[in-house]
């Protein structure tokens, strides 16, 4: 009797750690995009409006290259949900412009070209 309870808590414990797996492997996949971010700010609010999208992994911005590596789920998003994301927060993505009002509201140093590190300096 005690061999056989432990047989299926064995089981039932393997099916569970097995399923877990597979859901942990779900398949993602990475796409690098270019933005026109300038600084650190820029940085911060892209990678939290692509961070909090649905399906989204990972995302991290390298303000040197301004190229977004984002780690997704392409059962949940595609990588054109994401770039609207990014134009919605008023970054160029790749081919996909900045959404023209987002934009106009970014500060000063945020804005295409202004970049230099400047919005340290800003409140
Ligand atoms: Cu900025």
């Amino acid at each position: 009797m005690k061999n056989y309870i432990s047989t299926i808590i064995f089981t039932l414990a393997f099916i569970v750690s097995g399923s877990i797996t597979a859901a942990a492997q779900a398949k993602l996949e990475t796409v690098k995009i270019k933005t026109s971010a300038e600084c650190d700010m820029c940085k911060a609010k892209i990678e939290k409006e692509v961070g909090l999208t649905k399906g989204v992994k990972k995302a991290t911005l390298d303000i040197t290259t301004r190229e977004l590596t984002v780690i997704y789920n392409p059962s949940k998003t595609t990588v054109a949900k994401i770039k609207t994301v990014i134009s919605n927060a008023g970054y160029d993505a790749d081919e996909v412009k900045a959404n023209n009002r987002a934009q106009k509201k970014l500060p000063d140093c945020c804005q295409p070209g202004a970049g230099n590190g400047k919005c340290d300096t800003v409140k």
